[in-house]
């Protein structure tokens, strides 16, 4: 063991749970990493967890301490749940412990993939495999999330040139390496005629950068409709921090449920950890009921080993998955009757075969 244990890539990780069916999904996902790592994986991960979630504000007075930087920076990455409850309005539990999070360590990309997997039956009646297949990329840093402004002076939405350009060019690096090399970028500009226009045209600057990659733009309300209507016209897609955190829960509902979506909050320049959730939220309806669905976390975990630069075992880990789904091992969002437990252990089988 301890021959192995020496080879093996060793990875700090804050590991924030959170709210509701985080706490279920998340204690899912480090089975399923534990199932990986033991199997041979080439990698060990050395977990802190903190309780930073409703229930602390709820005794304490705050979602997680002042120092919260301090005490993540030191982190190769952060493992995060979901946040939310029913008695903290959610603008206060959202800006108390996820946005600060994502937006004092810069994780301007948040980067989320989807697609049709190996089982699941995508609500579009004829979309075959492969049809879907996007990656999504979203502005993680400002936008209609700048945070400004108030009731009195309206809110603000805040577009700036250095932060455009960044996922701009962050965008068309995610489509260059992917066989397509299509970016479609999403806008407004027709009604929001000041920080959409400049959207726009530092899209068009950067684009010069990238020869090899086609991009076409699409109005966010056209974009629905050909997602829905021609999903194989799509391949990578970038777009402002709201309209992409509505057309990824879309993206997700057509893969089959927000219950397999993931998501990467990265800071591309490896300065500060870069942080790893599923997209979906904390699902107060179904939570403490053992029925949530794990894959959202268990290919945020795969995109996490990634990132991390384990990508054969982020490989294996995303065919286990699909095994599972091909074999019909599903929770009743995919139609199945499998409750969290009973996917979980099918994965940790599967990583083992
Ligand atoms: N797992 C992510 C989570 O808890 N999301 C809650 C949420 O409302 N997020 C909004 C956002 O991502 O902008």
């Amino acid at each position: 063991i301890s021959s192995v244990q020496s080879k093996a890539n060793k990875y700090k990780i804050a590991v924030i749970p959170g709210d509701g069916i985080g706490k279920e999904v998340i204690e899912a996902a480090l089975a399923v990493l534990d199932a990986l790592a033991s199997a041979g994986g080439s990698f060990v991960l050395d977990y802190e967890h903190f309780d930073w979630s409703s229930e602390r504000f709820k005794t304490t007075g705050s979602y997680m301490p002042d120092s919260f930087l301090d005490v993540l920076q030191p982190k190769d990455a952060i493992f995060f749940g979901a946040v939310g409850d029913p008695t903290v309005p959610d603008h206060i539990s959202l800006w108390s412990l996820l946005l600060p999070i994502r937006q004092r360590f810069q994780q301007y990309a948040n980067v989320r993939p989807i697609r049709v997997l190996k089982g699941i039956k995508s609500p579009l009646a004829d979309c075959k495999p492969g049809d879907l297949d996007w990656v999504i990329v979203r502005e993680n840093s400002e936008g209609e999330y700048a945070g400004q402004g108030g009731r009195t002076h309206q809110e603000l939405a805040i577009f700036s040139r250095h932060a455009i350009r960044r996922i701009f060019r962050f965008a068309f690096e995610v489509a260059e390496k992917r066989p397509r090399k299509l970016l479609t970028f999403v806008t407004k500009s027709n009604a929001q005629r000041s920080g959409m226009v400049l959207w726009d045209e530092v899209a068009y600057e950067v684009a010069k950068e990238y020869p090899h990659v086609t991009m076409d733009k699409m109005l966010v309300d056209a974009m629905t409709t050909r997602m829905v209507l021609r999903p194989e016209s799509l391949d990578t897609i970038v777009a402002t921090n709201l309209h992409a955190d509505i057309l990824s829960d879309l993206a997700a509902a057509l893969a089959g449920s927000i219950g397999i979506a993931p998501t990467s909050n990265l800071d591309p320049t490896r300065r500060a950890p870069s942080m790893f959730e599923p997209v979906h939220g904390s699902a107060p309806d179904i939570s403490g009921k053992g029925i949530a669905n794990p894959i959202a976390a268990f290919w945020t975990a795969a995109e996490m080993l990634d990132w991390l630069g384990e990508k054969a075992d982020a490989k294996l880990l995303m065919e286990a998955i699909e095994s599972v789904c091909g074999r019909g091992i599903l929770t009743k969002d995919l139609g199945g009757s499998a409750n969290t437990a009973e996917v979980t252990d099918a994965v940790c089988t599967a990583i083992k075969e």
